[in-house]
């Protein structure tokens, strides 16, 4: 169990389409637990394998209220099989692009297809904040942000500043681009 440093915008990781995994071994049930303590420290609602530059299609998630009990749910190689045409507009935000929140609209109802931390197929249909997080962690699968979904003005504000604030801290290339780097 651990927590591992979250990268983010404008690491070009982000941008990768990540790997199916094979099979849910003790490997992938590591992941998943390093995934969950890093999730709940940042604190966060969600969070793909690859904000802990990981390139796999590997999502842990946990949407339960504020007073209710924890309900940690792992996802591994999720897919959406159906998408209402109903929309809904949300406002989100990403661990990979701290202190950034903007409204984005998304169907408000989606299936999800996946396998579970001991392998086993599920399919479930989420609503509400489930369903914007889904979708949300699914598009980071492809390499896809929240940012993707606005305004091409809003989108690129938004990674200017981020590229600025990476810039100021040395090259790109030297570090990855966690979210200390980022004031
Ligand atoms: O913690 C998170 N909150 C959130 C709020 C609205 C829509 C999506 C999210 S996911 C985000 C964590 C994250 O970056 N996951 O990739
Ligand atoms: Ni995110």
């Amino acid at each position: 169990m651990s927590i591992r440093p979250i990268i983010c915008l404008p690491d070009p990781l982000l941008r990768l389409v990540c790997e199916p995994v094979a099979k849910v071994d003790s490997e992938i049930v590591t992941l998943l637990d390093d995934m969950l303590d890093t999730m709940y420290e940042a604190p966060g609602i969600g969070l793909a394998a690859i904000q802990i530059a990981v390139p796999k299609r590997v999502v842990v998630m946990d949407v339960a209220k504020k007073d209710d009990p924890p309900a940690p749910m792992c996802l591994v190689n999720p897919e959406i099989v159906w998408a209402s045409d109903e929309k809904n507009i949300h406002e989100e935000g990403c661990l990979s692009i701290p202190e950034y929140y903007e409204e984005v609209e998304r169907p408000s109802r989606v299936r999800v297809r996946f396998l579970d931390r001991s392998g086993a197929p599920v399919e479930l249909e989420a609503d509400g904040l489930l369903a914007t997080c889904i979708q949300h962690e699914i598009d980071h699968l492809n390499g896809v942000l929240f940012i993707d979904h606005l305004s091409r003005l809003k989108r690129e504000r938004a990674i200017k500043k981020f590229t600025k604030a990476a810039r100021r801290d040395g090259p790109l290339d030297e570090k990855p681009v966690t979210r200390d780097r980022i004031r």
